[in-house]
């Protein structure tokens, strides 16, 4: 994840504007969401003995490394958002880019626009690597790509307007899954708080798009804000939510997607149900081969970290962490975690971007 939240607060307008036009086709009761403890109560889940080991460090000094994957050759891809690379880290540890010429990225994020943003996620399909750009200026570059042989990029997804009704809309496109469903992905819209259906052609339709929300002594609507997908060893997607602001502790929710009458969207009864609740500032989501759910936690205090400032003091200050969930109740897998907003789950060890450090570390799995 990523200061995108400053595009989401200057998008409100275009959320309430297109809820209006979507209400008809979608309400999700994110009331379900809230839980019954009370607030100083949320998220003290059991922590695990090794939570608080250190983990070990993969690659350092990067631009705000974000979205991970497995290419076929089991070598790490890096999507360095804040870069504008694509960056594989060899099994010998060396670091190569993709790309010669550097991927579409811009000064558009964060306190005063001061951080860079584009490359936010990476997804391999049938032997091709495609990646999502976002929070791109002017959203002109906001699309899918992939990578071609030269080796250069090319768009998948045609130039898109956010403030379409319905069609070819990426508003800040942050994750992307496989989705044969749809023939071809499921994306995240952090910015239009819904999921994106895109086909082989780069045809765009709305999946799912979600309703604000209410939570007691907070009189604005917060937004659901949708961020890291991923397959589920159900069949079914998955999605987190960071929330809008104040980003309420405990109101982050993992949702559990499935288009159960075949019609390619998840805007019908029972479609979109939330899985795991009572969580903080969701901003990504990965499952292990044994189907172990891990969650990122962005910070113990997101309202602190966007209030300004530099984002590397404010997130090494107020760390997040990575849960796991085995279908009761979260542990604390890792602790202490900066800004984490990869995740990426093999048999033996779970990858961690953490995006304002510049690093992504990787912690065994026991
Ligand atoms: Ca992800
Ligand atoms: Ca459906
Ligand atoms: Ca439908």
């Amino acid at each position: 994840m990523n200061p995108y939240i400053k595009l989401v607060a200057r998008n409100l307008h275009l959320s309430a504007f297109r809820i209006a036009i979507i209400a008809s086709l979608l309400i999700i009761a994110a009331s379900v969401a809230c839980a019954s403890e009370s607030a100083e109560d949320e998220g003290n889940f059991a922590v695990e003995e090794s939570a608080g080991a250190k983990g070990i460090v993969v690659v350092e000094g990067l631009t705000s490394p974000r979205g991970l994957a497995l290419d076929q050759g089991g070598n790490l891809l890096i999507a360095e958002t804040g870069g504008g690379r694509l960056l594989k880290v060899t099994l010998d540890r060396d670091v190569l880019s993709l790309t010669t010429d550097r991927l579409p990225h811009a000064l558009n994020t964060g306190p005063d626009n001061e951080y860079r943003a584009g490359p936010s996620a990476i997804s391999l399909l049938n032997g091709e690597v495609f990646f999502i750009v976002g929070e791109f200026r002017g959203n002109q570059s906001a699309r899918l790509y992939r990578i071609t042989d030269e080796p250069g990029y090319e768009p998948v997804t045609p130039a898109t307007d956010a403030f379409s009704p319905t069609e070819n809309r990426f508003s800040n496109p942050y994750d992307i899954v496989n989705a044969p469903e749809v023939d071809g992905w499921i994306v995240s819209d952090p910015g239009g708080n819904s999921l994106l259906a895109v086909d082989l052609d780069g045809n765009i339709h709305d999946y799912v798009v979600f309703e604000n929300f209410t939570v007691p002594d907070h009189a604005a609507a917060v937004e659901m804000v949708p961020t890291g997908i991923a397959r589920g060893p159900d069949g079914a997607v998955y999605v987190g939510s960071l929330t809008g602001f104040p980003y309420p502790r405990g109101q982050a929710v993992v949702w559990r997607v499935e288009d159960l009458n075949g019609d390619e969207d998840a805007m019908d009864e029972g479609e979109v149900e939330p899985y795991v609740t009572g969580l903080t500032t969701i901003t990504d989501i990965t499952f292990g081969p044994d189907g172990t759910l891990y969650i990122a936690e962005f910070s113990s205090d997101t309202k602190t970290i966007f209030e300004g400032g530099d984002f590397t003091e404010n997130t090494a200050a107020n760390p997040g962490r990575v849960l796991r969930w085995n279908g009761s109740e979260p542990t604390v897998f890792a602790d202490n975690v900066v800004s984490p907003t990869g995740l990426l789950a093999t048999e033996s060890t779970l990858y961690i971007s953490e995006e304002y450090a510049g690093r992504v570390s990787e912690r065994p799995i026991n």
